[in-house]
């Protein structure tokens, strides 16, 4: 099912819907963002000389670190009167980015999210057991309201207690999970082991699935598995959440709800845009989202739009699954981490040196993480209860401050091999 009318507007319609809402927030960034007005000043350009969203490349990009730069609410275009609900995730320096919604926004986020539910043929009848993480990240609560506004019901398990979950799963029913792709295997292996049979115990049919890469052969395992259908959703914190893109089942991609998103593909390096069908990265210029619009912001994340019309009668244009990032970001279980924020944790730390390397791998099919950390040379290790402290005291800092489990070992100063050019730092065996 089509959930709203403006999923299936001729080219021209949507081009001036998309025309309209862009130039009021141009006006709205321009009037209340002081950023944003500084960097229209520089450029001597006022909001009403854009006259289109194709003009767009006039205009400068946003990026995570302005985010930052302007931490907690200096990017607002809102005042805080306004301001229903706040979201961040974790950020170098200690600050992490935050992203906050007026009313209106969540009304918006609903409707997103109401379509790639209706996408899944998700509705009244069904009974989602929503797995991705409830709290200052996107996924839980974004994804709970969305269920809603299709009137299904949700069942708010966040992550965790496979075991529970797979009883709560089967005993209500649930015709559709939401979680991360890799979750949802984890789920799978210990329903085998506890003598669950996926199809016939669970009445699942099908998954709403997203937050991180995922290979074609890990979905159609997903998809065989449980016996259901594999939906993609794409989203990022910065721009709304879950909900800025999803897969509607009939072809190989993800409608990106253009009448609120406007999607441009660009070569990372040189910052200029690529034809469709090309690798890229995605930007992204909001043109609704009244607390914190966003300017075309750099999502870091590489695909390239598609041509084809789509089957489904959609008329918005669709991204390629996301194929890997242009920075060097990790995805660890849904969580997003910066090596140089692991850098940072471990700088505030004393006894220990900034020598150290992570490696991340798959156990099952959930992520793994192991940070090796030499202690400084001025660490006074006097007994084994030194190096236990220091470790827990490294773990807990990464899980406070990152939101990560981190298998932390302690080595001797020198032991982690220095390259004269540029040390490898980070080695990721999961691709
Ligand atoms: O991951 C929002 C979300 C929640 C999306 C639940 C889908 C489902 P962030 O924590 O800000 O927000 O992380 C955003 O995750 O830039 C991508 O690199 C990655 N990502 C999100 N969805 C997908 C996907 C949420 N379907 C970052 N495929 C993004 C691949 C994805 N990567």
């Amino acid at each position: 099912m089509i959930w709203s009318k403006e999923e299936t507007l001729s080219k021209d319609e949507l081009r001036n819907v998309q025309n309209t809402r862009f130039a009021k927030m141009l006006e709205r960034i321009y009037s209340n963002v002081e950023f944003y007005k500084a960097k229209f000043d520089q450029l001597g350009i006022k909001p009403q000389d854009i006259k289109s969203v194709e003009q767009l490349c006039r205009l400068p990009f946003t990026t995570k670190k302005d985010l930052r730069a302007h931490y907690p609410f200096g990017l607002f275009a809102t005042p805080q009167s306004e301001v229903v609900r706040i979201h961040s995730s974790s950020g170098t320096s200690g600050k992490p980015t935050v992203v906050g919604y007026t009313k209106e926004d969540m009304r918006i986020w609903c409707e997103v999210l109401a379509r790639v539910f209706s996408m899944a043929g998700v509705g009244k009848d069904d009974v989602v057991h929503n797995a991705y993480g409830y709290g200052l990240f996107t996924g839980g609560l974004g994804v709970h309201y969305g269920a809603e506004t299709v009137g299904a019901a949700v069942v708010p398990s966040s992550s965790g207690f496979t075991s529970r979950q797979l009883m709560l799963m089967r005993d209500f029913g649930a015709t559709a999970i939401t979680c991360t792709p890799s979750f949802v295997m984890h789920l799978a292996d210990h329903a085998k082991a506890e003598g669950y049979d996926l199809k016939k115990d669970f009445k699942l049919k099908c998954g709403i699935f997203g937050a991180e890469p995922t290979s074609e052969a890990l979905k159609k395992q997903i998809a065989n598995v449980w016996g259901i259908k594999y939906h993609d959703i794409y989203g990022l914190s910065e721009i709304i959440g879950p909900g800025v893109a999803g897969g509607c089942g009939q072809s190989h991609g993800l409608h990106i709800f253009e009448d609120h998103f406007y999607p441009e593909i660009i070569n990372p390096k040189t910052g200029i845009a690529v034809p469709d069908g090309e690798n890229g990265e995605l930007v992204v210029t909001t043109l609704t989202k009244e607390a914190i619009p966003l300017l075309r912001y750099r999502t870091g994340d590489m695909t390239s739009i598609k041509t084809e019309i789509c089957p489904c009668g959609r008329t918005h244009r669709q991204i390629m699954p996301i194929i890997g990032r242009s920075d060097d970001m990790l995805i660890i279980n849904g969580v997003n981490v910066f090596p140089s924020q692991i850098e940072h944790v471990l700088s505030k730390i004393e006894g220990t040196s900034l020598n150290y390397q992570v490696i991340v791998y798959k156990k099952g099919y959930l992520d793994k993480i192991d940070i090796l950390v030499e202690f400084g040379d001025d660490f006074c290790f006097d007994s084994m209860s030194a190096i236990e402290n220091l470790t827990k005291e490294i773990s807990s800092q990464l899980l406070t401050n990152l939101f990560i489990h981190a298998n932390v070992k302690l080595v001797e100063p020198r032991t982690i091999e220095v390259s004269d050019t540029k040390t490898k730092r980070i080695i990721d065996k999961r691709s």
